[in-house]
């Protein structure tokens, strides 16, 4: 810590300035007692310095630079120098070997490689463990099901709504992939339902893999086989808190914005960056070989919470509901209807799964149960919802004019 500190304060710029202005001018004055008196820094920061970022290293040290296009489309880059490519490949093997990877793996990869952080993250993760990945990256679905029958791999790497659709792809080829024992599903936000879906139609464990960017990519926190449902964060890199909306620390178990300071980390080190997604923290599981402290899936993001008609809602909750259907399919469209602010309304479009007899019913009295609100669900053609092939899924969209955004929503 007092190390990080001590980096940010010779690199100069915004960090820099702010740890003075906060009365501090030497690592030694920190300690991990005082951290939540420490400034914070958030995407707006980063945003006002593009596209440099908050580099902290000499530009001839940064080795690659990653990124994501980001909520409202403004990207958001990273400069990685080689010692940060080290440390995400370090994580990275750890999750893949949490999932029970070993150097016996193949590990195919449908995440996009590229700028986005998915695809060479798991790549980075593959190859230090030793294992065979097979870097396909996304789409191009024919080929994706063909490697998984000839390759037989036995780690699948890709986003949730990805596996869904390869699954699919696999069933309608009529080919299993009965070599896959698990996979480390992540970049987007999926529930329990979701996970539930995805073991039966692929036949394997599916895990939960969490990262963003700004810290390193993939590979900040992971489920293991042995994690008890929550994700394991490498906290000996990426130190993590969870703070109220005033920035104040939660108690382990209540849910809080997670804030990461990266430790070790040279090319755009942070301290005390406000990631904007929610979770709750808790210890290691009791007895258990691993020490590092585990975070929950993702229950959204600060940004994301909607507030329909007083009501605040995570569409997270939305899809815990929907698809502890077993009549709902996998792909559905949430869509937050604004034409009329006076009378906003939640509009949420479903395939069904076989027969539709009475669901649209069923769903609207589940939904106004968990959320103490009244939803308008739309029963669709299987099919009608658009399907993401490439990048992260979008099941959620805002209405404010013009047509509804799927045929048959009004
Ligand atoms: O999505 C990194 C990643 C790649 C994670 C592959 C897992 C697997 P970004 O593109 O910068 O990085 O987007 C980061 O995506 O702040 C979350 O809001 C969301 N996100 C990432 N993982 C999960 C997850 C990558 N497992 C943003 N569940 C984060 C829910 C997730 N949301």
């Amino acid at each position: 810590m007092h190390r990080l500190v001590d980096r940010l304060l010779a690199a100069g710029g915004l960090q820099a300035r702010r740890l003075t202005d906060a009365g501090i001018t030497h690592g030694d004055d920190v300690t991990l007692e005082n951290l939540d008196r420490l400034p914070m820094v958030t995407k707006r920061d980063l945003w006002a310095h593009y596209p440099a970022g908050l580099r902290a290293a000499p530009p001839e040290d940064v080795v690659c630079v990653h990124g994501s296009s980001g909520t409202g489309g403004r990207p958001t880059l990273v400069p990685y120098t080689a010692q940060d490519v080290d440390i995400w490949a370090e994580v990275m093997a750890r999750a893949l070997g949490g999932a029970g990877a070993t150097r016996r793996s193949v590990v195919h990869n449908a995440y996009g490689y590229g700028l986005f952080t998915g695809g060479l993250g798991v790549h980075h993760g593959a190859t230090r463990l030793g294992a065979t990945v097979v870097p396909l990256s996304g789409g191009m679905t024919e080929r994706q099901v063909r490697m998984l029958v000839d390759l037989r791999p036995d780690i699948l790497a890709c986003t949730p709504s990805y596996a869904i659709f390869l699954g699919e792809a696999m069933a309608a080829a009529g080919v299993r992939a009965d070599s896959l024992r698990a996979g480390v599903f992540g970049a987007e936000p999926w529930t329990n339902e979701m996970r539930a879906q995805i073991e039966r139609l692929l036949g394997l464990r599916a895990l939960d893999i969490y990262g963003l960017s700004e810290v390193i990519g993939p590979g900040v926190a992971c489920e293991s086989l042995d994690s008890d449902g929550m994700l394991n964060v490498a906290e000996d890199h990426f130190l993590v808190e969870a703070v109220d909306a005033d920035g104040r620390p939660v108690p382990d178990g209540t849910p809080g914005e997670l804030v990461f300071t990266t430790l070790t980390k040279t090319g755009m080190p942070l301290l005390r960056y406000r990631s904007g997604d929610v979770a709750a923290l808790a210890g290691p599981v009791p007895g258990a070989p691993r020490t590092l402290r585990r975070m929950s899936k993702l229950l959204g993001r600060t940004d994301d919470m909607l507030v329909v008609r007083g009501v605040n809602v995570f569409p997270t909750e939305i899809e815990a509901v929907l698809l502890a259907d077993e009549r709902v399919g996998p792909h559905y469209l949430v869509v937050e209807d604004r034409r009329d602010a006076a009378r906003p309304e939640l509009r949420i479009a479903v395939e069904p799964v076989g027969s539709d007899t009475g669901l649209a019913d069923a769903l609207t009295v589940a939904l106004r149960e968990r959320l103490g609100l009244s939803c308008v669900v739309r029963v669709l053609a299987s099919g009608s919802v658009p399907r993401t092939e490439v990048g992260k899924a979008r099941r959620f969209t805002r209405w404010t004019e013009g047509p509804p955004p799927l045929d048959g929503l009004d």
